[in-house]
C-alpha cells in the first residue's frame, strides 16, 4: 500500500501536537509566509517535505529558513533551500503545498507516503536537514514544530539559531560540497566570514575603501552578523569604515519599522532615523539581510536613491571591463536578468551602452536566478535590492586557467576570481553585495554621486493597494499585464496611453496580502498621476466582486 510507510505512527502522534488552521495555503514567492499564529502547522508539514527532499536528493542536506524578511514583525515565514543553496526546485512546491493543505492528520500521511512512492524515495535513507531564522520571536515555536517533524521521520538535523537567510543558503552549499573539489568553503558561520574577508583583500588588489559608509540593519539579524563580519576585516589592509545603526534585536516590535531596504525603496527616502549626515555614503539592508539599497542626501537634489538596478548595472560595467581587460569577452556570455521592476533607464543603459543582453522575468529571486545560470556570468537584480552576480564553472576556470598575455590582464583575471568568491553564489546576499559594491567604488575611485550620473532613471511609484482577494489579479508576460480580472488591463492600457514614455502594471504580492501597482513616466507629476490612475483601478475592481 503505497499510503502507508515506516514514520506513520511518529507522524500521526507528532502532528496532534502541531495542528493546522483551516485556511488555503501556498507556497509563494518566498515559500510559506504569514501572521507567525498560522505557522506551527505549516512548518512542522514544512519540516516533512524537507525530509522528503534529502532522501529524494540522495541523502544531501536540505535547508529551512524561518524567517519573513521584510514583513512586519508579527509575521513569519518558512522556505526550504536545495543542496546546491538554490531555492526549492519549483515542482517540489505544489508538493509543499499539497502536505501543508491536508485536511487531517491522517490525509496528511496519506499524502507523505504517496510522494514518497510518486518518487520512489526510500524513507529509510539517510537525511539531513539543516536550518536557521532570523530574529523574530515566534521563530524559537516554529523550530519546536520543525524538529518535531525531523524526529518523527527520523531526519538527522542541525541548528544553527540565528542567521541571515544568505548564510543559511551558503551552509546548505559548504555542507553538500564538503571535502570535494567544488568546495564552496567551511562549514560554519565563520568559514562564512572568513571566506567573504578573503576575497574582499584579493579583490582590492591593494586599493582602500574611502570615506564613512552608514549601514542601517533594519533592526534585524543583519546587524549583529555584519558588526561579527567587521571583526574578521583586516582593516588596515583595505580600510571599510562601516556605522551601523538600526541594530536593535531586543525590541522585536521595531524590525523594519520606519527602515529597511523596503522602507528606502517603497518610501524614496531615507529612514528618519538617525538623520543621515548630508553627502554620507549610506545603505539598507532588509529583515534577513538579503536586499540592499544605496542612497545619501544630496544638499542640493536632496535624497538619491540607488537602488538593485543601479547595483545590477555597476555590477555589469565593472566586470564587462575585467572580462574586456582580461581577454576573455570572446569567451565568456554575459546577460543581465530583470523583472517588470527594472526602471527603464537601467534597461537601456545596459542594452544600449554596454551592449549586454536583459531577460525580464516573473518576480521573486528563484525565477531570476535560473535564467542567470544560462550565462557563463550572470548579473540578476530585482529593483528591490535583491540579487547577485553568478559564474558558471567554465568562468571561474577561465578566471584560473587562461594563459594571461600581461600583467593586466593576469590582474584582471586575479579580480574576477576572487569576485566570484565574494559574490554569494547560492543567492542575493545584501552583506556581500555591499562589499561588491564598496569594492567596485574604490577601483573607479568613485562616490555616489559619479555613481549616480551614469544614466537617469525615469520617475516611478511602487503602490501597495489592499484588496479583497489578491488572487483575483492573474498576469502574463512576465506580469507586465493582468489577464484578470477581465476589463483591467485596457483600463490601465487607456490610462497609461495617455503618458509620454510611460509604463505601469499591476499584480498580486506574493509575499504580503496585496496588490502592488508599478508606474514610470518622463516627469514626477505625469508618474504620480499616472500611479493614481493606475491604484483607483485595481481599488475598483479588487472590492467590487467576490
Ligand atoms: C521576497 C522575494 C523577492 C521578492 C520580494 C517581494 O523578498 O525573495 O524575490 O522580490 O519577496 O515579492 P512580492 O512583490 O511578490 O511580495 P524578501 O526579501 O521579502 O524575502
Amino acid at each position: 500500500d503505497p499510503t502507508t510507510g515506516p514514520h506513520d505512527a511518529a507522524i500521526l502522534a507528532a502532528s496532534a501536537k502541531h495542528p493546522i488552521v483551516p485556511q488555503v495555503y501556498k507556497y509563494g514567492t518566498a515559500g510559506f509566509r504569514m501572521n507567525a499564529d498560522l505557522l506551527d502547522g505549516v512548518t512542522f508539514r514544512v519540516g516533512l517535505l524537507a525530509s522528503l527532499r534529502s532522501r529524494r536528493k540522495s541523502s544531501a542536506a536540505i535547508g529551512i529558513m524561518i524567517t519573513a524578511s521584510h514583513n512586519p514583525a508579527i509575521d513569519n515565514g518558512v522556505k526550504i533551500v536545495d543542496p546546491f543553496g538554490e531555492m526549492l526546485e519549483q515542482e517540489w512546491e505544489q508538493y509543499a503545498t499539497a502536505l501543508v493543505n491536508a485536511k487531517s492528520d491522517e490525509e496528511l500521511v496519506k499524502i507523505y507516503n504517496q510522494l514518497a512512492a510518486d518518487h520512489k524515495i526510500n524513507l529509510n535513507a539517510k537525511a539531513k536537514v539543516i536550518y536557521g531564522r532570523d530574529t523574530r520571536p515566534s521563530g524559537h515555536k516554529l523550530v519546536a514544530a520543525l524538529v518535531d517533524a525531523l524526529e518523527a521521520t527520523n531526519t538527522p538535523h542541525v541548528d544553527y539559531k540565528i542567521l541571515t537567510t544568505p548564510q543559511l543558503h551558503y551552509l546548505v552549499r559548504a555542507t553538500n560540497t564538503e571535502g570535494k573539489p567544488i568546495t564552496y568553503g567551511k562549514v560554519s558561520e565563520v568559514g562564512y566570514y572568513e571566506k567573504l574577508a578573503t576575497a574582499l583583500v584579493r579583490t582590492l588588489q591593494g586599493k582602500k575603501i574611502q570615506g564613512t559608509l552608514q549601514v542601517d540593519c533594519a533592526n534585524g539579524v543583519g546587524g549583529p552578523k555584519l558588526a561579527e563580519f567587521l571583526k574578521h576585516v583586516p582593516k588596515d589592509k583595505v580600510g571599510l569604515d562601516v556605522k551601523i545603526v538600526n541594530d536593535d534585536v531586543l525590541r522585536p516590535e521595531v524590525l523594519n519599522l520606519d527602515c529597511g531596504a523596503d522602507f528606502v525603496k517603497t518610501k524614496q527616502r531615507a529612514p528618519p532615523n538617525p538623520q543621515p549626515e548630508p553627502g554620507l555614503r549610506c545603505c539598507s539592508l532588509d529583515g534577513d539581510a538579503d536586499r540592499l539599497m544605496y542612497y545619501w542626501t544630496d544638499p542640493e537634489k536632496g535624497f538619491v536613491m540607488l537602488d538593485g538596478d543601479r547595483i545590477s548595472s555597476l555590477a555589469a560595467s565593472f566586470i564587462t571591463e575585467l572580462v574586456d581587460r582580461a581577454g576573455l569577452r570572446k569567451v565568456l556570455n554575459i546577460g543581465v536578468v530583470q523583472t517588470a521592476y527594472a526602471n527603464g533607464g537601467s534597461t537601456r543603459f545596459i542594452t544600449g551602452r554596454l551592449n549586454l543582453p536583459v531577460i525580464c522575468t516573473p518576480t521573486g529571486v528563484k525565477h531570476l536566478h535560473h535564467v542567470a545560470q544560462q550565462f557563463d556570468i550572470g548579473i540578476y537584480f530585482e529593483a528591490n535590492g535583491h540579487g547577485t552576480v553568478l559564474f558558471s564553472m567554465d568562468a571561474v576556470k577561465a578566471f584560473k586557467e587562461y594563459p594571461p598575455q600581461s600583467p593586466a590582464q593576469k590582474d584582471a583575471m586575479d579580480i574576477l576570481a576572487a569576485l566570484a568568491d565574494l559574490i554569494n553564489q547560492t543567492v542575493g546576499d545584501a552583506i556581500s553585495d555591499m562589499l561588491l559594491v564598496e569594492v567596485i567604488l574604490a577601483h573607479k575611485n568613485w562616490t555616489l554621486r559619479d555613481w549616480a550620473t551614469t544614466y537617469s532613471d525615469l520617475p516611478n511609484r511602487l503602490v501597495r493597494v489592499e484588496v479583497l482577494d489578491k488572487d483575483m489579479f492573474q498576469t502574463t508576460d512576465a506580469e507586465r499585464r493582468l489577464t484578470h480580472p477581465e476589463g483591467a488591463q485596457d483600463e490601465i492600457d487607456n490610462a497609461v496611453k495617455k503618458y509620454g514614455a510611460a509604463r505601469a502594471f499591476a499584480r498580486a504580492s506574493g509575499t504580503e496580502n496585496a496588490c502592488r501597482v508599478y508606474a514610470e513616466a518622463a516627469s514626477r507629476s505625469e508618474v504620480q498621476e499616472l500611479a493614481d490612475r493606475v491604484v483607483r483601478i485595481i481599488e475598483r475592481y479588487g472590492n467590487n466582486s467576490k
